[in-house]
């Protein structure tokens, strides 16, 4: 029977719609609007990406549902927080996010900063709980794994810190290095968890932990890629979010750097080399290897 990804994706991120409202119970008194924005932001589509990967990873060593859940749950809230403050006016300043109006334009500037730091906090409450995990050194390693992967120190942060900087540097010597510096903190560093903590659920052996490492480093590069060729390819509709965003502000990718054909085939063999480090699984990877596909071929 052959897989069809997107039919799982979309099953996974509407199952994990009514998983995440659990997380909003609305509290009484005027400063329920912080509460409001992250609701908001959170329950607004999205494909859930993140948190699949955690389950998918999780399910290859047979971890209870439950516990990859919350982490993913607890990830999709930082995911929300960045994407929040990502689309301010002092950072990105976007006015559409998952086909909506993003945070800020829905509430205002300081409810939207507000509702990603408490989005930020709300991740580590989740992942510290004893529900996410009876051991308690494995929710430590899950809470440092996160904040050191979400950080300025070579973490998300950082990355985002070197794309704005990045804009305005002189012409680089090595522009591919650069990019790829910026992909793997800005976008990498959350996926490489999503699949690292999978790992860390079910006690992974070192080959099987350096095998979903390279697997994660390469969708990583793929997610970005394929990211930039949606900007310039793909539909506003469907993507949900402002396009040509890249050109309009010169901003160094992949396709601008090498061109649509060349990107697309960088991206093909960034594909091939992930499957092939799931290889030591065999068939109880193949929803990995087809999410895999999926990042190469989405159109959202
Ligand atoms: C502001 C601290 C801070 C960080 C911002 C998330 C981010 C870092 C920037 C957003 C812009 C961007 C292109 C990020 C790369 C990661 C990425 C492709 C995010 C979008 O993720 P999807 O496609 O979004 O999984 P959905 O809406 O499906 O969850």
């Amino acid at each position: 029977m052959v897989l069809d990804i997107q039919a799982e994706i979309k099953k996974f991120a509407i199952f994990f719609q009514s998983e995440l409202e659990q997380y909003f119970p609305m509290p009484e008194g005027e400063e329920k609007r912080v509460v409001e924005a992250m609701r908001y932001s959170v329950l607004n589509g999205g494909k859930r990406i993140r948190p699949f990967l955690v389950a998918e990873t999780a399910k290859l060593f047979d971890v209870l549902p439950e516990y990859a859940w919350r982490v993913g749950a607890a990830l999709e809230m930082l995911h929300v927080y960045s994407l929040i403050h990502d689309d301010l006016p002092a950072m990105d300043n976007d006015d559409l996010r998952r086909g909506v109006p993003t945070c800020h334009k829905k509430f205002d500037d300081a409810t939207a900063i507000l509702a990603g730091d408490a989005l930020l906090t709300y991740t580590f409450e989740i992942l510290s709980h004893r529900s996410t995990h009876p051991d308690s050194s494995i929710r430590c390693k899950l809470v440092q794994l996160l904040a050191q992967g979400a950080g300025g120190f070579r973490g998300m942060v950082a990355g985002q810190m070197l794309d704005i900087l990045a804009e305005q540097m002189p012409t680089q010597d090595n522009p591919e290095n650069l990019i790829r510096r910026i992909e793997e903190m800005k976008t990498g560093r959350l996926l490489k968890y999503a699949i690292e903590s999978g790992a860390i659920l079910g006690n992974a052996t070192t080959e099987e932990h350096n095998a979903l490492m390279l697997y994660a480093l390469k969708i990583g590069q793929t997610f970005q890629i394929s990211d930039d060729i949606l900007d310039v390819e793909g539909n506003q509709e469907i993507v949900g979010k402002t396009l040509n965003k890249d050109a309009n502000q010169n901003k160094l990718t992949f396709v601008s750097l090498y061109g649509l054909d060349k990107a697309k085939e960088i991206a093909r063999k960034l594909t091939d080399e992930a499957i092939t480090a799931l290889h030591i699984f065999g068939k109880r990877a193949d929803t990995l290897s087809a999410l895999a596909e999926f990042i190469i071929t989405r159109n959202k």
